[in-house]
């Protein structure tokens, strides 16, 4: 069979109440690379234009022996350990579509690969979206969100737009462990982020690794699944209220929680760096000469700071931010739509070569 190109844009998300650490292989969990978190979280989807975006285009061939991935120009090596295990969740729609031939891939990132901003959401939601399309499949969003899941778990989130829940979910197989919009795009318009980026460098430990070494060795960390569970309540009822100021500060707490997790394992994992401290202290001195908590800082597992608050304060913190030495660039994002599918002319793939569209890396 020859199937139909497919082109997918998706976007990242930032957690304002974070995933970090996945149930090993158990009573409450099948298989460890099921990507069953320890806890809940909660997500907005970012939109900053054409920053910070995948675009992924999919096709599934006879013709093609193999199958073949590139990232970002790049062709990537399939038997990379951290490959296979993504590409877990295209065996899952192949096996559910009955679909056997294989695929190439053609993917690009506006914004650069493991700087601790969260490429790996939007890439892996942009992919199992395409890749459902392209196999023909028609299933809900529940399922799609497992499978996603299960190439990364932060993606499941990105495969809505507007404020996101992941449930924890208690069943060994995954299958109530899904991502679920609370409130649409439209919701609450005026919640603005401001991302700061202070380095470009590649991390030195991926989450992937990083959190089953918090699991495995931070006494803290017992607490911290609890602790989650509650902000992400926290977080619904001021939503639900549309109150920054409960919204600022469980979103910071819960930062702050999680790199505490993170310098409580064995070897600490220390992701922020001074430029971040600056970030953290610029913010808490505006809200103290304010009178009032203008914004909220948050951090994932990277140094770049991402500050939230309303569109009326942007230019407010902004104008704080730049004061910050080592801020090498600041992004505004307003809050994202679910992906979508792009039309033909947007394609990455010759459909008639079944060859990528651009100039290729070496
Ligand atoms: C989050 N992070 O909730 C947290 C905050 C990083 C810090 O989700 O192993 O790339 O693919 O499930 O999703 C990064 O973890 O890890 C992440 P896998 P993922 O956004």
């Amino acid at each position: 069979m020859q199937g139909k190109v497919i082109t997918v844009l998706a976007r990242p998300n930032l957690a304002l109440v974070k995933y970090w650490g996945k149930r090993e292989k158990g009573k409450d969990c099948k298989y460890t690379s099921l990507n069953l978190p320890q806890n809940s979280s909660l997500s907005i989807t970012l939109d900053a234009g054409e920053e910070l975006l995948t675009r992924t285009s999919v096709v599934f061939s006879e013709k093609l022996a193999q199958d073949t991935f590139y990232l970002n120009g790049k062709k990537q090596d399939m038997k990379s350990p951290e490959l296979k295990e993504r590409f877990l969740a295209i065996e899952e729609l192949r096996k559910l579509s009955g679909v056997g031939t294989r695929a190439l891939i053609v993917s690009n990132n506006s914004f650069p690969t493991a700087s601790g901003l969260a490429s790996s959401a939007s890439g892996l939601a942009a992919l199992t979206f395409a890749a459902s399309k392209a196999l023909g499949l028609k299933i809900d969003s529940n399922k799609l969100s497992e499978i996603t899941r299960i190439g990364s778990g932060s993606a499941c989130r990105s495969l809505f737009g507007g404020f996101v829940v992941w449930n924890r979910g208690k069943l060994p197989d995954g299958s109530d462990s899904v991502a679920r919009q609370v409130f649409d795009e439209y919701y609450w318009p005026e919640l603005t982020t401001l991302i700061c980026m202070t380095t470009r460098e590649k991390k030195k430990i991926s989450s992937r690794a990083g959190m089953r070494q918090t699991v495995a060795t931070s006494e803290l960390y017992k607490l911290r699944p609890d602790i989650a569970e509650e902000h992400v309540k926290e977080i619904i009822k001021a939503l639900n209220k549309k109150d920054f100021e409960a919204l600022a500060r469980v979103t910071m707490a819960d930062a702050m929680n999680m790199h505490s997790v993170m310098l409580d394992t064995r070897p600490p994992i220390i992701y922020l760096n001074d430029v971040s401290k600056e970030v953290i202290y610029a913010v808490e001195d505006l809200n103290e000469s304010e009178k009032r908590l203008v914004a909220a800082y948050t951090f994932d597992a990277g140094p770049n700071a991402c500050v939230i608050c309303a569109e009326s304060d942007a230019d407010k913190v902004f104008a704080k931010l730049k004061g910050v030495r080592g801020i090498e660039k600041i992004l505004k994002a307003k809050i994202g739509s679910s992906p979508k599918v792009l039309s033909d002319s947007e394609s990455l793939i010759n459909p008639k070569t079944l060859e990528p569209k651009f100039a290729l890396e070496k």
